[in-house]
């Protein structure tokens, strides 16, 4: 082994981004020997006239700058035009069971696939098989079915508008909506939580309000590796003065001290910018109690005259105030810093420091979504802002930061298990059928219909659900039971690999490469996550002549199963901007006038009404909804429960590894790890390097292992662990998640350390 591939913990003592990140993106092009192409793609991303990013939703700056691209666009772009190929020869070469053995790192190294490929049975390999032959045999499997409900239909949140679309309307006419989507593991508990709230499951801000905010609060979310171009966000705001408040059970490194890649003064003189003004070490699942430890100090300087709530705000536009207040009111400092694990005194400064705002945001990620009451937790934050008005006026609103580039625009346009009848209307008068009212599956409800035998078929849009998904061994006997699986991807992955009685894998045109129809070049759209809505156009060559569009896939796949419908999928597979077309229909109050409006090379933004403080909930009303108690999730009675955060690493995009390093967080050839507290680790006589095992508390009858972790004495609050995903997916039970919106509650695992039985790779700890 050479030296650089030896495991090691070595503190990070740089700001985070700055020439780490430059090296990083170059040496990344190298690898996937793409320099000259991943440069020039590196030009047209999000620049008019190019690409959007593959990787994160965050949105464009106004293209000011030359190149808007960050670290980890350019890993995701590199891995996407990567010269490595996925052949025949690779499938011939091994078993299904061969490649089973094989890492998702590996597998992600094969490169691009190339072909359709069908699964055989009799050599345990997949085989080339012909588009016709694919589009047939789903075609086949779909009709069947005794009912439509048997089959399970993924998105992953990389699919453009016009693909999802289409994708939901061929599955409605084919009678379900069971539609789950990597959205139902993200940020449903925005969809869903914010809803009620403020008639809206999106965020409220727009990037402009940056430069306007008094105050950003960054809520569990690990911005400089996560959403990097927020960086340039934030480090504006810092050198305007504006307090940052991060609340967070990991000192995430970037929001500590970062170097702007892209500010030339600053790279030139190796100098930085200090983020976080307060930094808050919550315990996790501790926020609750600290919100309503800030809401109470907002009440109590309310009644000592302070004018700390916006009374007009709240008179003119809201509901429930005095409930609210009687809650918030309940619980004593004692309650609150003991569950927060952050002291009194500190929670009155920030209180104080939103209270001094006039104008605030609060961003947060999974670190508040995947908790058992992640819905209702997001609607305090909800609460925290309309207590001040932050809804409706410049520099102020709610910035849920979404995962996939396309995972909002995915819902906006039918991508949804509990359709609204409203929807469902539109469609029927635009489309001319009658799609199904029953509301359809979400991820966790899928599953379980593979495992009760109910699904049949599961058709994967993009992503990597097996690996993806909850208890990972379950589910992967879940999956096995399916009589068909189809996984319409870029890369192979795992969950390719975990196949049904028939399988197939499509291989599709990538975002950065040239959609080409009998109509000619066309483009799709992409809404991010401050609602604009942008087209997209790739400059590369498809990776072959073999590979399809998306929207090839889908209404191919629509002519196959309804040989009967009405709906024109063969003219929409050329010209996408009929589909446009529909969507305008069939969206009239947010989408009219859509290939008009498109041909703004900024593009456009959806309505957002909030903005101008319209609610759209039953009773017309901003609602303070209630979460009583302080705890997000279920208490365990046992002292040695520690509660597990799954997160990701610097080097990996979802269930996709770029390397085994975490560079901002010191960590170099191993995933295999878990931060822990250092008292924590003294409590049970563990030492740095020590190999653990690690088990979930459940009273289900699975017993949920994993084996071989290396401890890491890190910075993280007492009872509080974490480790990555989708390596510890095998501990999260597919029944622990957020009643609310089905979310797995991905953070906040109850577990307990047990005596390891493996081996684990060796690890060096640097000063
Ligand atoms: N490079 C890269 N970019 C990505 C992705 C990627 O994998 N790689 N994934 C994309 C997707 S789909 C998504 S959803 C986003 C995810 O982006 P993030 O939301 O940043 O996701 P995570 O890394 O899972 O964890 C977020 C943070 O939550 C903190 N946390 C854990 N528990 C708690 C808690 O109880 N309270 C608080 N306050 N914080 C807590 C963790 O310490 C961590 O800093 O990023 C998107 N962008
Ligand atoms: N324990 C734990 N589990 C989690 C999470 C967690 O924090 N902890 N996070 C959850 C979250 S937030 C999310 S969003 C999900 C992610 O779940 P998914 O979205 O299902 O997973 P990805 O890893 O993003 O999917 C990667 C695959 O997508 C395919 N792909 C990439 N680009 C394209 C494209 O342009 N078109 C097509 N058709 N395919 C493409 C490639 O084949 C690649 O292998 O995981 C969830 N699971
Ligand atoms: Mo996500």
């Amino acid at each position: 082994m050479s030296k650089e591939k030896e495991a090691e913990f070595k503190p990070y003592h740089h700001p985070a981004g700055g020439w780490g990140a430059a090296g990083a993106t170059a040496k990344v092009l190298m690898e996937q020997s793409v320099l000259v192409k991943g440069s020039r793609g590196l030009l047209s991303m999000n620049q008019p006239g190019g690409f959007k990013c593959p990787s994160c939703a965050f949105p464009d700056a106004d293209h000011h700058k030359k190149l808007e691209f960050c670290e980890n666009g350019a890993k995701a772009l590199a891995h996407e035009a990567t010269k490595a190929r996925v052949t025949r020869e690779l499938f011939e070469k091994y078993t299904v069971t061969e490649l089973m053995e094989r890492s998702d790192y590996w597998l992600e190294m094969q490169g691009r696939l190339t072909e359709p490929m069908r699964y055989d049975p009799k050599t345990d390999r997949y085989v080339p098989v012909a588009w016709e032959d694919a589009f047939a045999l789903i075609g086949q499997h779909l009709q069947a079915l005794d009912s439509p409900h048997q089959a399970e239909f993924y998105t992953s949140g990389r699919t453009a508008n016009e693909t999802a679309f289409l994708y939901s309307i061929f599955i409605r006419e084919f009678g379900t909506n069971n539609f789950p989507d990597c959205s139902n593991m993200c940020h449903e508990p925005t969809s869903r939580g914010l809803m009620p709230a403020i008639g809206i499951g999106k965020g409220t801000i727009v990037l402009a309000d940056f430069e306007h905010a008094e105050a950003i609060f960054v809520i569990g979310q690990n911005t400089g590796t996560n959403s990097p171009r927020m960086m340039t966000n934030l480090v504006d705001a810092r050198k305007r003065g504006v307090p940052i408040v991060l609340i967070n059970p990991m000192p995430e490194r970037a929001l500590i001290r970062f170097t702007e890649p892209q500010d030339v003064l600053q790279m030139a003189t190796f100098g930085s910018t200090p983020i976080s003004s307060e930094f808050v070490h919550v315990r996790i699942g501790g926020d609750l109690a600290i919100f309503k430890g800030m809401m109470r100090v907002l009440f109590e300087a309310e009644d000592a005259g302070e004018a700390a709530l916006d009374m007009e705000f709240i008179n003119q536009h809201t509901a429930g105030l005095d409930a609210l207040r009687a809650d918030v009111m309940r619980y004593s400092w004692a309650d609150i810093t003991r569950i927060s694990g952050v002291s009194e005194e500190q929670i009155r400064r920030i209180a104080g420091i939103y209270q001094k705002s006039r104008a605030t945001v609060i961003c947060y990620g999974m670190g508040i979504t995947q908790h058992q009451e992640g819905s209702r937790l997001v609607q305090q934050i909800a609460n925290l802002l309309m207590l001040r008005g932050n809804f409706g006026k410049p520099g102020a609103g709610v910035a849920p930061i979404r995962g996939h580039s396309n995972v909002q625009g995915d819902r906006t346009v039918g991508i949804d298990e509990k359709p609204t009848p409203d929807y469902l209307d539109r469609v029927r008068d635009v489309f001319g059928f009658e799609p199904p009212r029953e509301h359809g599956h979400h991820v966790v409800e899928a599953l379980e219909a593979m495992e009760a035998g109910t699904a049949k078929i599961f058709i994967g849009m993009g992503g990597n659900f097996a690996r993806a998904v909850p208890d990972t061994e379950r589910s992967y006997a879940a999956m096995a039971k399916l009589n068909l699986t189809v996984g319409i991807a870029t890369k192979l992955n795992r969950g390719h690999l975990i196949h049904g009685k028939d399988a197939l894998i499509l291989p599709v045109v990538a975002r950065s490469e040239i959609i080409r129809t009998a109509a000619g070049e066309q483009f799709v759209t992409i809404e991010d996550a401050m609602s604009n809505v942008t087209a997209s156009r790739g400059v590369f060559e498809p990776v072959t002549q073999d590979v399809l569009p998306e929207t090839e896939i889908v209404c191919r796949m629509a002519m196959a199963t309804l040989p009967d419908s009405k709906t024109p999928w063969d003219l929409y597979m050329q010209d996408y901007g009929l589909i446009r077309d529909k969507i305008a229909e069939v969206y009239p109050g947010i989408y009219a006038d859509f290939s008009e409006r498109i041909k703004d090379p900024k593009g456009f933004h959806l309505d957002i009404p909030p903005r101008r403080r319209v609610w759209r909930t039953p009773n017309g009303k901003a609602n303070f909804l209630l979460l009583p108690g302080l705890e997000v999730n279920t208490p365990v009675e046992d002292t040695a429960m520690l509660r597990l955060a799954t997160i990701r690493s610097h080097d990996q995009y979802n269930t996709t590894i770029y390397s085994n390093n975490d560079r901002y967080r010191g960590v170099y050839n191993n995933r295999l790890v878990i931060f822990m507290n250092r008292d924590d680790m003294k409590d049970r006589a563990l030492e740095n390097g020590a190999v653990i095992g690690l088990e979930t508390y459940s009273d289900d009858g699975y017993r949920r292992y994993v084996d071989g972790l290396t401890v890491i004495d890190y910075p993280m609050p007492r009872g509080a662990i974490a480790g990555y995903y989708p390596e510890l997916n095998p501990l999260l039970p597919l029944d622990y998640f957020d009643e609310v919106s089905g979310t797995p509650a991905a953070k906040s695992i109850p577990v307990k350390i047990v005596p390891s039985v493996a081996s684990a790779v060796p690890m060096r700890f640097a000063g």
